[in-house]
């Protein structure tokens, strides 16, 4: 962390800030409502602790808040020199410590942080905060998991290890859908490190094998099957028990797809399992064979991180200093080559560039995109 500290010794406190705000939301064109805003920011920054913005990842809750199709919302003020009350768009992202006011011991600047909550706004070159307790540290961290740890590194965490009792070293394994989106790969790291084994389902494709394989060697995956073979009832029940191997119990489901997608996961959950929902990618209902519940004993839950840092603070404090040591430890790696990375240059990049930017990234598809910003 040194060098950054030096570097921060010789930058200058700025008088304005840069931020992507909206002020109403739009289902059919969200990327519509955005502008970008230059303003003085109404804070004593004397008094605050003063961050400038590294990387922020534009994650599908984020573009949720934008369509208006998301609870979780952004207070919105006249605070960005707008006319109709704002808020600044994204939820998470990494900054890092410019100053901190007189007395304030534990952070330093040259310090990575993220926020503790949600709807603080992190699309921003700046961002102000009164209190160190609304920030965790994550020096330690590569830039890109620093700055996808909080919704995506959490969310992977907590699917894990707070609804099952796993029993070590036994066969035991988690089915997961969209095993290509990035919490699926902190999901397999994370059940990998545990001794749990991970069956994920993943999309057909013309590169399937190609994929799979990247997803098994990389990541860790134990096995990764298709969606139409997930659909086909014969291949659950003939080629599936001999990729489990024997005494297999699939304890768990994680489902961010829905649609038939998540019927055909919870057909292969062993009796009186769970099914966590933490995403709807497909846009369609979940859906779940009623003999499931009936017969089986089925348990169907929803997953929101978002809710369950309200609720408990210090648990996320306490996942992120595991999810440090993991990574430490080479147990989960950087995301760098899943992420597509645009580049703002603070020095040279216009408004206008930074929306179009914007707005492209958040139509990408693919990769996973996040804008790194260049100091
Ligand atoms: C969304 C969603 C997960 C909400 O899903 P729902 O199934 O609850 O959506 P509705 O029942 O309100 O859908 C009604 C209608 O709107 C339906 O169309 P019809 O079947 O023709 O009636 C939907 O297809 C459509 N709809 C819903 N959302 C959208 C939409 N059309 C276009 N765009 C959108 N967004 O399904 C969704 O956006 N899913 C993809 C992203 C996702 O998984 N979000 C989960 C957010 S939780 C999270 O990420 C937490 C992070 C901390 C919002
Ligand atoms: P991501 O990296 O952008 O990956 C998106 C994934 O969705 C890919 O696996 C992609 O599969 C798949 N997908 C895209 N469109 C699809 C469709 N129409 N049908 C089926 N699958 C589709 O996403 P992420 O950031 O990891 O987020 C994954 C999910 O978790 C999202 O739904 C997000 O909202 C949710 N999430 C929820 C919480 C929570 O607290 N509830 C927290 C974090 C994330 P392909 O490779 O086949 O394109």
């Amino acid at each position: 962390m040194l060098p950054a500290f030096r570097r921060l010794m010789s930058t200058k406190i700025p008088t304005h800030f840069k931020s992507v705000v909206y002020s109403a939301e739009s289902l059919e064109e969200c990327t519509s409502v955005l502008s970008i805003q230059n303003y003085k920011p109404r804070e004593d920054l004397e008094k605050s602790i003063v961050l400038r913005t590294l990387a922020f990842p534009i994650n599908p809750s984020d573009i949720n808040q934008l369509q208006g199709v998301y609870p979780s919302k952004p207070e919105k003020t006249l605070d960005y020199s707008t006319h109709e009350p704002a808020a600044i768009a994204g939820n998470e992202g990494v900054f890092e410590v410019m100053s901190v006011p007189k007395g304030e011991t534990s952070l330093t600047a040259g310090d990575w942080v993220i926020p503790v909550q949600a709807n603080n706004g992190t699309w921003s070159n700046y961002r102000v905060f009164s209190k160190a307790t609304d920030l965790i540290k994550v020096n330690g961290l590569d830039l890109y998991s620093a700055a996808t740890v909080s919704v995506n590194g959490c969310t992977a965490y907590q699917l894990v290890n707070n609804y099952v009792a796993w029993n070590k070293g036994s066969n035991e394994w988690l089915v997961q859908n969209a095993g290509t989106s990035s919490v699926s790969k902190i999901v397999t790291q994370i059940a990998k490190a545990k001794g749990i084994k991970t069956l994920s389902v993943i999309r057909d494709r013309d590169n399937f094998d190609s994929v799979a394989q990247v997803l098994q060697d990389k990541f860790g995956a134990t096995k990764v099957i298709s969606e139409s073979q997930n659909n086909d009832k014969s291949f659950n029940k003939e080629t599936l028990p001999k990729l489990l191997g024997p005494d297999a119990r699939i304890r768990l489901a994680l489902n961010s797809v829905g649609g038939k997608s998540s019927s055909a996961i919870a057909r292969k959950l062993e009796k009186n399992a769970l099914m966590l929902t933490y995403g709807g990618m497909s846009k369609q209902p979940v859906t779940l064979p009623t003999s499931l519940h009936i017969f089986k004993g089925l348990t169907s839950k929803g997953f929101w991180i978002t809710e369950n840092n309200k609720k408990n603070p210090q648990e996320k404090v306490e996942n992120i200093k595991d999810f440090i040591q993991l990574y430490r430890d080479g147990k989960i790696i950087s995301p760098k080559e899943e992420i597509n990375t645009v580049d703002w240059d603070v020095h040279s990049t216009n408004d206008e560039q930074l929306l179009e930017m914007i707005k492209n990234a958040i139509d990408g598809t693919g990769k996973k995109q996040m804008v790194v910003l260049k100091w």
